[in-house]
């Protein structure tokens, strides 16, 4: 099927970074005429797939010596699979989301959010239309593990699609909001703290029936900035180090709620500091309007 053979053509350009301890490697490239970010890595190793590893494979010495020997082994290939996304046709931003560059940390105030920040944003940002298509059940649909929806409180809860569901140490789950008009934390007010409750709520309620994973074991957090500006919370294990869960971009939704209760405004006047690439526009912005 086309699916099948879609990397089959795939021309690297550039590998815009690799990690050989999370095993990964992120590239760009064509597929056809079209830019194309591929991502491969390798996945975690089960407990449940051990005696089939032990018993199915075929072992090749590398060395031995003394009480020491190490092997190249050669699992069945349904348990030798790499993790594969795919973003085509992408654009420049997402190539550049993904090379790995110098970082800085910028502060911005309530006003810098909407006299910098909100024009650039709204000029050029990722589209969300991979939200929508969650939203209206024409992309995903069979993922979904909850679906709230209430126009005003309601949420879609499913798998992020950096979580391959194999194992529940790197488990990770988005919730996204019904709502349209929240495109990130510095939206929100005193006003969507039912909101928040409820994905809070429902959330852990859900995760815990669904995969036993109770509250005290998750990380439940909205990134600051996003890449993508419309309302969602992360659920990850608390055993995973996911990507950008650092001080840096993770807020936790608990302490959100706390913020809120006890100023309605607290994210529209707040300073709140955030990461960007050093050849982000928004870095050129800031430097412009004399921010850095
Ligand atoms: P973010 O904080 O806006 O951006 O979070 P980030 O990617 O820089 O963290 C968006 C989250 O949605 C991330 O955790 C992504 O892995 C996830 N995500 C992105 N896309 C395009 C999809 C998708 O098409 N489907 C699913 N299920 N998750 C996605």
């Amino acid at each position: 099927s086309a699916s099948e053979s879609l990397l089959s053509g795939f021309k690297t350009i550039a590998v815009l970074r690799d990690s050989a301890r999370e095993k990964n490697i992120f590239i760009h490239g064509k597929i056809d005429d079209q830019e194309a970010v591929v991502i491969l890595e390798k996945t975690p190793i089960r407990e449940e797939s051990l005696p089939e590893i032990f018993k199915d494979s075929r072992l090749k010495l590398e060395m031995k010596n003394d009480i020491y020997s190490t092997y190249q082994l050669q699992p069945p290939p349904h348990l030798n699979e790499i993790k594969t996304t795919v973003v085509c046709p992408a654009t420049e931003k997402h190539v550049k989301k993904y090379l790995r560059q110098e970082t800085f940390l910028l502060e911005e105030s309530g006003e810098d959010y909407l006299s910098i920040t909100l024009p650039f944003i709204q000029s050029q940002s990722f589209s969300v239309q991979w939200v929508y298509n969650i939203l209206e059940k024409k992309a995903e649909a069979d993922r979904i593990v909850h679906e709230d929806p209430d126009p005003k409180v309601g949420f879609v809860l499913l798998p992020d699609f950096k979580w391959d569901q194999k194992q529940l140490d790197d488990l990770y789950l988005i919730a996204i909001v019904h709502r349209r008009d929240i495109k990130s934390l510095r939206d929100l007010t005193s006003e969507h703290i039912p909101l928040l409750s409820n994905i809070r709520k429902g959330g852990q309620e859900v995760i815990q029936k669904r995969y036993s994973v109770p509250a005290t074991k998750l990380r439940v957090y909205l990134h600051y900035q996003p890449s993508y500006y419309h309302l969602h919370v992360h659920f990850t294990s608390l055993s995973y180090d996911a990507p950008g869960c650092g001080v840096e971009r993770a807020h936790l939704l608990s302490d959100v709620i706390q913020n809120l209760e006890a100023d309605p405004k607290y994210y529209r006047s707040r300073c709140l500091s955030f990461l960007v690439r050093a050849d982000d526009g928004l870095l050129r912005k800031f430097k412009d309007a004399g921010r850095v």
